[in-house]
């Protein structure tokens, strides 16, 4: 992996809790990562931010102010609830303004979503034992099939016709390839490829023939490969094969929205934006989004935003504090009397959240 430089003494983290649930799990999130901070001594300052959020753009017109980059690059994380409300701003125009500008911009090349059985999912959610499930997606996260390459031509007649690129480039795709290799090392040795290259003709044999030469580097994994829709149902079927996946784009974002919802919620599912050359801060947030159906409620499962927290944490090298939020999750689920509606119980966020916190020891 790049060299990271030595992490400070005080981290500086960059809140910004965005639209919708995002406003609710991030307040969660935070703390539990002030308490383990106060617990393992680790000093952390923060600033909210309320750019990339719908709000901003309805001042502003844009989802972001011009001196982002700046300011957001003084941090060493940023710490991301959700964007998206589509009844103000299309979606792709919020997501193109705001979360795809912090994964491009500070090449947070690497998307991490660990896909893991929690104990206490009630069993008609997810009808396996803790440890059955336990991987990790390594998703492409700055090129692939989010590309805002193409056009639109006759509108509004019947020959209207749009084209979309998918980019692929050697550098993108060994990067991201490697990366998960050198995971699959420090994990269980073995390595799932994405694929669809008997339909995508030519980006997608291309990322075949980029898995296989970087194969013969790491002669002691064992790798196999799926065309994405087997792929998914074996997801579905045999969670238990996987130990660590490797996705394009897109590809990684459905499989990191399907794992977790195998383990019984996307509720629980956290994502670290890494730019693992520390050059720029990497950004964590939870898989989920910004949930306008069920947002001001206070029903939300913090969960997701409290293990990217974890993952923050471990990121900035703290991994036994990162270890003990998520043994603090695993006891209050285990415990069985907290549950948010999406695990089949009663409990608000904050409830949750609250005991989370809590239940965080040495
Ligand atoms: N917390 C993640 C979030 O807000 N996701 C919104 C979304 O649509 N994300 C798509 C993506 O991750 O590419």
């Amino acid at each position: 992996q790049p060299t990271r430089p030595a992490q400070p003494a005080v981290h500086r983290i960059a809140v910004i809790p965005g639209d919708g649930i995002g406003r609710e799990v991030v307040p969660e999130g935070l703390r539990s990562v002030r308490r383990a901070a106060e617990i393992f001594g680790i000093e952390l300052e923060s600033e909210q931010f309320d750019f990339a959020s719908v709000d901003y753009w309805q001042q502003h017109g844009t989802m972001l102010p011009d001196d982002w980059f700046e300011v957001l690059r003084g941090f060493d994380a940023i710490f991301f609830g959700a964007v998206g409300w589509p009844a103000v701003v299309p979606d792709h125009v919020s997501l193109w303004g705001s979360l795809i500008q912090f994964r491009r911009r500070f090449d947070q090349y690497v998307n991490l979503r660990p896909v893991r059985l929690l104990p206490g999912v009630p069993a008609p959610l997810a009808d396996r034992a803790p440890g059955d499930i336990d991987f990790v997606v390594v998703r492409e996260n700055t090129e692939g099939e989010y590309s805002s390459i193409g056009g639109r031509i006759f509108d509004g007649t019947d020959r209207e016709t749009v084209v979309q690129e998918t980019v692929m480039t050697r550098t993108g795709v060994d990067r991201i390839v490697d990366f998960a290799f050198q995971l699959a090392q420090r994990r269980g040795g073995h390595l799932t490829s994405a694929t669809k290259s008997n339909g995508i003709s030519i980006t997608m044999p291309y990322w075949d023939e980029r898995v296989a030469a970087l194969a013969e580097n790491y002669p002691d994994i064992t790798v196999d490969k799926f065309h994405i829709d087997i792929l998914a149902a074996h997801f579905v079927l045999h969670p238990d094969w996987f130990d660590v996946v490797v996705a394009s784009n897109l590809f990684g974002d459905i499989l990191s929205d399907l794992g977790p919802a195998c383990t019984g919620t996307i509720g629980v599912a956290p994502s670290g934006n890494i730019n693992p050359t520390g050059e720029f801060p990497s950004l964590f947030e939870p898989v989920h989004g910004s949930a306008p159906d069920i947002a001001g409620r206070g029903i939300a499962n913090p969960i997701g935003q409290i293990w990217a927290g974890s993952l923050m944490l471990d990121h900035l090298g703290h991994p036994e504090a990162a270890a003990a939020i998520v043994a603090a999750v695993e006891r209050v689920l285990d415990r069985g009397d907290l549950r948010t509606p999406d695990l089949g119980g009663t409990a608000s966020c904050e409830e949750l959240g609250t005991a989370i916190a809590e239940a965080i020891a040495k």
